[in-house]
């Protein structure tokens, strides 16, 4: 009778590790837990795109993704530049907590800090696979590597920009621009843009059966200006800026082709897509900062302000602008309390944009404060009003809402209001470490004389360094 006890038990026992097991093993449902993809251009301008209204850019793939989704035109990245915007998105952190200011020039052992926890990080976390595919720009030593921050698998380069063809100079061994697929360099055949499109899609491919986190980064269309020769056909004679109309397209391909594998798998349903712009246009690639005042490089609204598509079918409504203000930073909760985890369990800057999107009132601003700082140049939006403002003081404060263009300095009518802009403005950079490291002095000295002549309304008398050693030239030569 007792061994009969005791065999019954062991049974009990073994049925309930089997059911343990397979619980254990059993999925979280498919809906808390949608792969996550971030898609991230490269210095597009804001309405470089069909479903911006472009007249000379086609798009399609991404006017579908907007369509089956919602446009966020009020959206804005975290820098004006690529390696602090990329370290803000992938951190959900105003990356000045951490020094991580200033764009990033190669062998800067202080880039990047490690210590952060990244969307990658967060999301290997709760199970996910997670790859990078394309530019990476936030540090080249070997802690800064994407595999030694939350990566499972990284294809693409390490610097801020490379050929988009295969090279001789770039693609050796070593060379900060040759393709890695994780650590070791790899050659590919063909045109970049096309290549990262086919790497994302075999990505998805091998993450069968466990949700993924794709980081999908494309240089396109940042500079060297580079097309395939017959898309550029395409576009010749039809545009005033036919190679980054080509460059875009390609760009747009690449993404139809990934939305093309998440379709045919049948994942499209439960993938959440973010689509965005590193920074605003540049002033050396053609993209168009309209209808903004500023670039690439600075904080008026053409440098910081890119359109923002989230799309999560079934989840997120399909075919609806949202025009108050977001930031790239919201990216991070967002992808995390979708994937089943409480966002706030990291010191976020960002906001979850999921009840946002449930409320049905597009309009309600996800920040009422957003905050940037470059090199000591400064700006912060609060409600309708912005402040900009420069190391020795120099500012200007614009009202949005009725001047999109910034072109009406109000700061000496409603002094009040400039004080109090000012006042959160450093108040929030009590907050900041001081900046890792710096740009190059002739940067700054640009950039400086930039915001001056913006700031004034008057042309601009140089966009980039080599401007000032050409007009330093005409007046010897005058
Ligand atoms: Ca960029």
């Amino acid at each position: 009778m007792g061994q009969h006890r005791s065999i019954q038990k062991g049974t009990w026992a073994v049925v309930l590790l089997l059911l343990s097991l397979c619980t254990a093993g059993q999925p979280v449902p498919d809906a808390a837990r949608p792969n996550i993809i971030v898609i991230l251009a490269d210095d597009a301008g804001y309405a470089d795109f069909g479903f911006m209204g472009s007249q000379d850019m086609l798009t399609p793939s991404l006017d579908q993704l907007a369509k089956g989704g919602v446009l966020f035109n009020q959206h804005y990245v975290s820098a004006s530049v690529c390696s602090p915007s990329r370290a803000g998105l992938l951190t959900g952190r105003y990356q000045q907590r951490f020094g991580h200011e200033c764009n990033l020039e190669p062998e800067q052992p202080t880039a990047f800090d490690t210590a952060q926890v990244t969307l990658a990080e967060a999301l290997r976390q709760q199970g996910y696979r997670t790859g990078i595919v394309g530019k990476w720009h936030l540090g080249d030593f070997p802690h800064q590597h994407p595999l030694r921050n939350g990566f499972d698998e990284f294809w693409g380069f390490i610097a801020g920009g490379r050929s988009y063809f295969p090279s001789k100079t770039e693609d050796q061994p070593g060379d900060l621009r040759a393709i890695l697929h994780n650590y070791e360099t790899v050659t590919f055949d063909g045109y970049l843009t096309d290549v990262l499109g086919e790497q994302a899609v075999r990505y998805i491919d091998d993450s069968k059966g466990q949700p993924f986190f794709l980081y999908l980064a494309f240089n396109a269309p940042h500079t060297p200006m580079e097309a395939k020769p017959e898309v550029l056909n395409m576009f010749q004679g039809k545009t005033q800026r036919p190679v980054y109309a080509a460059m875009m397209y390609s760009m747009d391909k690449a993404i139809g082709n990934v939305l093309a594998k998440l379709k045919k798998d049948g994942l499209l349903e439960n993938t959440l897509i973010f689509f965005t712009s590193d920074n605003g246009g540049a002033h050396n690639n053609g993209s168009s900062p309209a209808p903004w005042k500023g670039w690439k490089g600075n904080e008026f609204e053409g440098g910081i302000r890119t359109p923002l598509i989230v799309s999560w079918p079934g989840h997120v409504n399909a075919g609806k602008t949202y025009t108050g203000i977001a930031s790239s930073l919201d990216i991070f909760p967002t992808a995390l309390q979708a994937a089943g985890t409480a966002g706030n369990r990291y010191p976020t800057d960002g906001k979850d944009l999921l009840p946002y999107l449930k409320s049905g009132n597009y309009t309600l601003h996800v920040h009422d404060e957003l905050y940037w700082r470059k090199d000591g140049m400064a700006a912060a939006r609060v409600g309708e009003y912005k402040v900009l403002r420069l190391q020795d003081g120099q500012a200007v404060l614009y009202n949005l809402q009725n001047d999109q263009g910034e072109q009406q300095d109000i700061s000496k009518g409603e002094v009040k209001r400039f004080n109090a802009l000012s006042g959160k403005l450093q108040d929030w950079e009590k907050l900041l470490q001081r900046p890792a490291w710096k740009e190059p002095e002739d940067w700054n000295k640009v950039t400086r004389m930039i915001y001056e002549d913006l700031m004034n309304n008057r042309p601009v008398r140089a966009k980039e360094p080599k401007d000032l050693k050409k007009k330093k030239n005409e007046t010897a030569a005058q």
